[in-house]
């Protein structure tokens, strides 16, 4: 296959005067049920499947359902009758393992095109027929692409997590080679569906792209996920929203969740999937999950009220069946959804959004995203070294330890000429694919060479970055490139870098990126949001005269490119920009975190660093912050003489702030409010303990001085001055003080035993810190609240599920990251759905009064309250579950958010000069 064609891409399949798609406009349209029950009713033996045709064939072919296309046509073409009769509008072929891959069971993989072809044709005559009797409602043939019985990112062997039985190459000609019949027999779109692996599913658009460029065509394409357990995560483990991130480059007409659980059990996922893909939304359920007999139990009326409930809420365009539903069952749903509006796709706010086994966003509201760079074996001499040794295990450790420290993206790169780079990179990201606390996050590909990153891109189920691509080799092959990046759905960096070479002055850097997002934008019909400008990070400060204007000529940059590219993001390698003070790391990283301090300021949206190692802007000793200020601003011309004259007596920053025990002669307050800034670890058990000696009671050391530090991480957080690999440092500090004052607190407890109230905490879906949370969670422990705490990552069913379980007094939603803003939206949507009062508890780093009065208090009629910081968490609680003072607590906060509201109103668009995180906010 080959890949590189030159039409813009816009599948004509969205066009409003497609058929299919005014129908779909017009009504909820009425997929078909299953075939398999209607085939087994048969009862058909080994000779039915045979037919004349295979009737000497040496092997076994009963249970090849496909098969009976061929030989049993007229039983096919009545089932597709039933199915319409019964008020289907669209029927699906009966080609679901009609690939050569899953045909290679019977060993009848050279039928695979003639199959799906035949089974087409079928489809279509029935399809026809029906639309003859009633040409005002026309019906479709939606094509079958199934999942294959192989899936290319698990290994099927426990013992070896590289291994794969299918390869991306494999899947893409298979699902190329069914696709080209399926087209051939008639179908009207092509339905990937069953997806329980989101890597083959990208297979299959990759070829269909490829087929649609080859034979200049486009047909709609409907993408169907499946969701096998109650963890709400495909077979492969990617969240609902990871999944559509991950797929929403084939640019489907309809997007849906069938199979696996039944009705009920997917109804919630459908509901998330609703929320966040601009397109039609479809569910077709089995029939209940199979019972002992592997049996159905669901009836078609248990099922219709279910997806009548669903579509009445809006979330529904196409519905259907799947595994166990029959012609009754169709016709059950058909009639429910009759008199019911299709579901308007909501607008999707622009984003950068990217993926791995969960979803990561990037948006105005975002901070700064950090890429893990040590995954790097031309950046860290012992990730060379495991990866030369054939150490991948040790690697992997790498990988992980970056994502440990709070790196949201990870970089790989494997250029190094002894390598077989495109093999190691293979092996390196199918390891990782199988760890989910690394493979959770989004992958940059890294390398200089095209191979290396198509074969990275073969890889990544999520949708990952590629970096880089540049026009250094002309126009034709960026494009072309930059098409098959396109293909296989993942972002992009690309370098400012052209025929003349790398641009190191501003006015080249950003004409570079303003050509190249032209091109990107007009002629592949990239989105902006999936481009991302690296404007070249150079070694400053290297004793040649030229070099010195570097930084600054990569902040201007960034102003401008970001003012003339709406959309696209800015990343850059920081550490390069310190390369000439190799082995000062003290150096290197006041550096990084001034140079980070004004490129954030500029636009920079994201960077690759070393997430472990991130020194706090506001920590650094004043005097060399102001002597790296000068070098990295080019403030003097001797900038870097006298920053090499004090280069000896600096050393890593982290060591220093150890070593050096000046604070160490502070009081105990303050020398844990150090400690937490700079995650110092070493000295806090012994603190938390002086404090103890000190204080009333155990829990005075956590609302006192643990807070006071943690407050001041919060606020350095805030304002962009500390990044999260620094704050999951703090973190652990906080940790190991609350543990060691833990018994202490247990035993205060057990002294008084009345109960105050039970409050449940959860950290937000998408999320996985809780270092707040738990620290309200002990407080309101000691205050003689039972907590019932849900952890990180939990999904809004499981918060409303346990709320009631528990009989909850309190809900408290917790989050750190910006996309848990729009989460706790969403928790506080549902709760009034299912008509909760019960008080709800907001915090958190990004969380902020304002946020909650705009946008999560309007959503729930119950209480909402936002609690700044853990040390109000018991006052809070207290007022509300007070029954003298709850009535006018809840008004007065009801009265504050409205004015806030008010306010907003009134002074949107008339706001004067920015503060910084004004700034940050607005972006
Ligand atoms: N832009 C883009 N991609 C990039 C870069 C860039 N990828 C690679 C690089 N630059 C960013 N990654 C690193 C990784 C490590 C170092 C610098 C940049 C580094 N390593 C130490 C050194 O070389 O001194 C090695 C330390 C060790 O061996 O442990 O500085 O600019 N798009």
């Amino acid at each position: 296959m080959t890949s590189d064609q030159t039409t813009p891409r816009r599948p004509d399949g969205r066009a409003s005067d497609s058929p299919l798609a005014r129908a779909l406009a017009d009504r909820i349209l009425v997929l078909d049920g299953a075939m398999g029950t209607m085939i087994q009713r048969h009862g058909l033996e080994e000779r039915d499947y045979r037919g004349e045709r295979f009737a000497d064939y040496p092997h076994d072919v009963r249970g090849n359902n496909d098969l009976l296309s061929l030989t049993k046509p007229d039983l096919i073409r009545d089932i597709h009758a039933a199915y319409l009769d019964a008020g289907a509008d669209i029927v699906e072929t009966n080609s679901f393992n009609s690939t050569t891959i899953s045909m290679a069971d019977y060993h009848m993989e050279d039928l695979a095109t003639e199959l799906n072809q035949v089974s087409a044709e079928l489809a279509r005559a029935a399809a026809d027929e029906a639309t003859r009797a009633t040409p005002d409602r026309p019906r479709f043939v939606a094509g079958v692409l199934g999942p294959t019985n192989r899936t290319a990112s698990i290994s099927p062997d426990v013992n070896d997590p590289g291994f794969r039985n299918v390869s991306f190459d494999q899947l893409a000609e298979a699902y190329h080679a069914a696709a080209k019949g399926l087209v051939a027999g008639g179908a009207d779109l092509l339905l990937i569906e069953t997806v329980f692996d989101t890597l083959n599913a990208k297979a299959a658009i990759y070829a269909l792209d490829v087929l649609f460029e080859d034979e200049a065509l486009r047909r709609p394409i409907m993408i169907s996920g499946t969701i096998t357990d109650a963890s709400g995560r495909t077979l492969s483990g990617q969240t609902v929203e990871a999944f559509w991130t991950s797929v929403s480059h084939a640019e489907p007409l309809i997007v849906g969740l069938n199979c696996a659980l039944g009705p009920d059990l997917l109804a919630p996922y459908v509901r998330d999937l609703a929320r966040v893909a601009p397109t039609h939304v479809s569910t077709h359920p089995n029939a209940g999950l199979p019972n002992e007999l592997g049996g159905y139990d669901e009836t078609p009326e248990s099922m219709a009220s279910i997806l009548g409930e669903l579509a009445r809420e809006g979330m529904l365009n196409v519905v259907g069946g799947c595994c166990g539903t029959t012609p009754d069952h169709i016709a059950a749903f058909a009639a429910v959804v009759r008199d019911v509006p299709p579901r308007v796709a909501p607008q999707a706010p622009p984003a950068t959004r990217l993926s791995g086994l969960e979803p990561v966003t990037i948006d105005a509201k975002s901070l700064f995203v950090n890429i893990g760079e040590r995954t790097n074996v031309t950046g860290s001499r012992r990730f060379a070294r495991l990866i030369k040794e054939n150490d991948y295990e040790a690697a992997v450790g790498v990988a992980r330890q970056q994502v440990e420290n709070g790196a949201q993206l990870v970089d790989v790169n494997m250029d190094e000429g002894l390598l077989e780079s495109e093999e190691a990179m293979t092996t390196f990201l199918r390891l990782i694919a199988s760890e989910p606390d690394i493979a959770r996050v989004p992958i940059v590909v890294d390398s200089s060479k095209w191979s290396v990153l198509e074969a990275g891109l073969k890889c990544l189920q999520g949708k990952g970055v590629v970096n880089s691509i540049s026009m250094k080799e002309g126009e034709e092959q960026f494009l072309a490139q930059a098409r098959t990046v396109r293909r296989y759905g993942a972002a992009v960096i690309v370098m400012a870098f052209d025929e003349e070479g790398q641009a190191d002055t501003v006015e080249r850097k950003v004409a570079i990126c303003q050509r190249a997002y032209a091109l990107l934008t007009e002629h592949v019909g990239m989105p902006p949001e999936d481009i991302i400008f690296d404007p070249n990070i150079f070694a400053i400060a290297t004793g040649i005269e030229e070099h010195n204007d570097y930084g600054v000529a990569f902040l201007d940059a960034v102003r401008r490119i970001k003012a003339s590219c709406p959309g696209a993001l800015i990343s850059g390698g920081v550490s390069n920009l310190s390369f000439a003070f190799r082995g000062n790391e003290g150096i290197r990283q006041a550096m990084h975190a001034v140079f980070l301090y004004h490129a954030i300021e500029a636009g920079m949206d994201m960077g690759i660093v070393n997430a472990g190692q991130l020194t706090v802007y506001s920590e650094i000793d004043p005097a060399l912050r102001e002597l790296v200020e000068d070098v990295v601003l080019n403030r003097h011309p001797d900038s870097t003489e006298r920053l090499l004259a004090v280069a000896d007596t600096v050393e890593d920053a982290a060591v220093q702030a150890v070593k050096n025990l000046e604070w160490r002669k502070e009081t105990v307050s303050d020398r844990l409010a150090y400690a937490l800034v700079n995650g110092i670890t070493e000295y806090i058990v012994e603190d938390a303990e002086e404090a103890r000696l000190q204080a009333a009671r155990p829990l005075d050391v956590i609302e006192g001085p643990l807070m006071a530090g943690m407050n001041v991480v919060g606020d350095l957080f805030g304002a962009g001055k500390m990044f999260l690999p620094q704050v999951v440092k703090s973190a652990r500090v906080m940790k190991k003080a609350v543990a060691h004052l833990e018994p202490y607190l247990e035993a205060e407890r057990s002294a008084d035993a009345k109960d105050h109230g039970r409050v449940l905490l959860a950290t937000v879906k998408g999320d996985v810190h809780d270092i707040g949370k738990n620290i309200v969670g002990v407080v309101l422990q000691c205050n003689n609240y039972t907590v019932i705490d849900l952890g990180v990552m939990t999904p809004s069913p499981t918060i409303l599920l346990r709320a009631r379980e528990e009989r909850a007094d309190v809900i408290g939603l917790s989050g750190l990251i910006t996309p848990s803003l729009d989460e706790m939206v969403h928790v506080a949507s549902e709760m009034e759905r299912e008509g909760l009062d019960l008080p709800l508890l907001i915090g958190g780093a990004t969380t902020s009064r304002i946020h909650t009065a705009l946008k999560i208090e309007p959503r729930y009629s119950g209480p909402t309250v936002h609690v700044h910081d853990a040390s109000r968490a018991v006052g809070v609680v207290a007022n509300l579950l007070n029954d003298e003072t709850r009535q006018e607590y809840v008004d007065t906060t009801r009265a504050t958010y409205q004015d806030i509201r008010a306010q907003r109103k009134e002074h949107r668009g008339t706001r004067g000069s920015l503060s910084l995180e004004d700034a940050r906010a607005r972006r």
